[in-house]
């Protein structure tokens, strides 16, 4: 029995050593120490034995039991070091490494125009309205006072969906929506895309974006229209900034205007980008028509207001010096990336 015992720790030892991962010392314990394994087997022949006999062989057995768990728990944690060790060096991560380049996008051109405007009519007290831009004729054309046999509602000029809807050719028909649903005063702007059926070219497109405004109270005349429009070229273009009036027509005010402002590349004295006029067309205005107010709900002998509207993409070829408006909707990164 002690050469069974004997033979029993030599081997388990030597197997204990030589155990590489913790799943194959684990079996080891099972065969040697475990409840059926070889130890206790041993243990079970206890009974045979001499009164003489039995407690050496008992201090044996515990001794090698000893022996054995010791060994077990020394190997363990000599393999889980080695595995947390090779877990730390597969899994290492150098923090030093610059982090990649994250790309942050900025705003559109046209996007930092719109913001501009909003910012200078948010001041003076106007609301940025929006609405669809498809839109029923009645709110594009025929509440605007623009008759059925009027040229811009031409089939060639504006894009229909059927007999009476279409893509809207200007935001007007957001400010009639808003004039239907709220009573004077109102101080409203209203930017988005419209359409018409133009051919593409540097300055044509047949989408564009358009800001338009208007400002409906008791006591609006047209030098509240002059003095808030000459105020904000004056924001937008700087201070030596200078605007004229000349009369025009639309089906929608009376009376009508475009405005002109001083060429702000020359101040007025004439250059290639003015022309030699001194002067740049940038917009169309007025007093609303009486009609107008009338088809929304408001009394035209108790108020009164103006109107104007405005291409973007005009202002902002000028402000950017850029010639081409095709360069704002063909999003190259390559043009884009010089407006951060
Ligand atoms: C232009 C001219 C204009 C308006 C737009 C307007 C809106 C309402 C009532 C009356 Cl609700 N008028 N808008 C007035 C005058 C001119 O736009 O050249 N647009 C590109």
């Amino acid at each position: 029995m002690r050469e069974a015992l004997e033979k029993i720790r030599s081997e388990a030892l030597a197997a204990i050593a030589a155990a590489q991962e913790s799943a194959a010392l684990e079996s080891l314990r099972v065969r040697y120490s475990g409840k059926k394994g070889e130890l206790t087997g041993i243990l079970k022949m206890m009974g045979k034995l001499s009164a003489e006999e039995r407690p050496k062989m008992g201090q044996l057995a515990n001794d090698v039991r000893a022996a054995l768990e010791a060994a077990f728990t020394a190997r363990a944690a000599e393999l889980a070091d080695r595995a947390l060790a090779a877990q730390l060096k597969s899994e290492a991560v150098d923090v030093t490494v610059p982090a990649a380049p994250i790309s942050v996008g900025h705003q559109h051109p046209l996007t930092i125009v719109i913001n501009e405007v909003r910012t200078i009519f948010e001041a003076m007290g106007f609301e940025t309205v929006e609405g669809p831009e498809v839109e029923y004729d009645y709110y594009n054309f025929e509440a605007l006072n623009t008759p059925p046999n009027h040229p811009a509602r031409d089939t060639q000029d504006t894009f229909y969906f059927s007999d009476n809807m279409l893509l809207r050719t200007q935001t007007s028909s957001v400010q009639v929506r808003t004039m239907e649903h709220r009573k004077p005063p109102i101080r409203v702007i209203a930017p988005g895309r419209v359409y018409r059926s133009d051919a593409v070219d540097a300055t044509h497109s047949p989408l564009f974006t358009q800001i338009e405004g208007l400002a409906v109270d008791k006591g609006i005349t047209f030098t509240d229209l002059k003095g808030t429009l000459d105020l904000f070229f004056k924001q937008l273009y700087g201070p030596e900034t200078r605007t004229r009036f000349r009369p025009h027509h639309f089906a929608y005010t009376e009376p009508s205007a475009e405005m002109d402002m001083s060429c702000f590349k020359c101040g007025g004295k004439g250059c290639p980008m003015c022309k030699g006029e001194g002067w740049i067309e940038i917009l169309g205005c007025g007093m609303v028509h009486p009609k107008v107010l009338e088809n929304c709900g408001i009394d035209p002998n108790v108020y009164s207001g103006f109107a104007f509207g405005m291409g973007l993409e005009r202002i902002a070829l000028m402000r950017y010096d850029i010639d081409d408006m095709r360069l704002l909707f063909e999003n190259d990164l390559r043009f884009l990336r010089q407006f951060r």
